[in-house]
């Protein structure tokens, strides 16, 4: 067996690989991870080693405790990791407190997870929590017509949510629930995980500015393509928005509510004002 032919590890690398075609992770920027199923450790553990010692998280994540991460490298390249995984990515083992991390896999040429381990981490507990157990998936990068939104917007959910659901008819049924948007923090630490993963139990999509996003799904095709749809769309708005001062048609409030009842989402009525 060869660990790299998991269909998780191949799937991981697909998406930080196409992430990265799309120009949405320049140098080292962005990072993701992946909750591993306990039949998918079950299936790697012999290739698993518990040497190394725990390290700090910087938040405490009682609810993941035992789980397992695939988690993209701080400073690693994700144009690097299709090529070379083992050393770009690595697998993490979350202790029984839910404080401590340990390695068990990967970083073989050495290095830590991603800078973002806090706010990762913490969107997982949040999301395990919320959606029973079922997203597994935390994207973060850099696209830039989003970044670009959030010199222009105002840096509130509402705005964001409507401007964007507007763009495209699919966006209110990819991402009915709306997005959040953080304001500009210093990245890496414990206060912006906080911000963040509070935002997590509203939205699937948080927008950190000037900066990124996050996004939170099942799998990796739905996460994925969630980051795709928002930036599509936002790509949109910046042509409009560069083309003239107010849009001369949009989708009304009274259409989106029709899309909803025909699409059988729900949509929050606050955004629709
Ligand atoms: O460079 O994207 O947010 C990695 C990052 C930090
Ligand atoms: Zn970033």
């Amino acid at each position: 067996m060869d660990l790299l032919k998991e269909e998780f590890i191949r799937e991981f690398i697909d998406i930080t690989n196409e992430g990265y075609q799309k120009g949405w992770h320049e140098r080292n920027g962005g990072n993701a991870s992946y909750r591993i199923k306990p039949e998918e450790i079950e299936h790697i553990k012999p290739y698993l080693t518990y040497d190394k010692p725990y390290d700090k998280i910087g938040v405490s994540v009682p609810n993941l405790k035992g789980e397992y991460f695939l988690i993209t490298g701080s400073g690693k390249y994700f144009r690097k990791i299709k090529n070379k995984p083992d050393e770009n990515l690595a697998i993490i083992e979350i202790d029984s407190s839910g404080q401590n991390y340990r390695l068990v896999w990967g970083l073989t040429k050495g290095g830590r997870p991603t800078s973002e381990l806090p706010t990762h981490l913490m969107n997982h507990s949040v999301k395990k929590d919320r959606t029973h157990n079922s997203h597994r998936v935390i994207y973060h990068c850099h696209p830039a017509n989003v970044i670009a939104l959030t010199f222009v917007l105002p840096l509130e959910d509402a705005v964001f949510t409507r401007e964007l659901w507007e763009m495209a008819t699919e966006c209110p049924v990819v991402f009915p629930d709306g997005i959040g948007v953080v304001d500009w923090m210093v990245p890496g630490g414990r206060d912006i995980a906080l911000s963040t993963s509070k935002l997590m139990e509203k939205y699937n999509v948080a927008i950190w500015a000037h900066h990124g996003i996050f996004c939170s799904g099942e799998d990796f095709d739905e996460t994925f393509g969630l980051v795709e749809t928002v930036e599509k769309s936002a790509e949109i708005l910046v042509k409009v928005l560069s083309m003239v001062n107010e849009k001369r048609q949009t989708i009304t409030p009274e259409n989106l509510r029709d899309l909803a009842k025909d699409f059988q989402v729900s949509l929050p009525e606050e955004f629709l004002q």
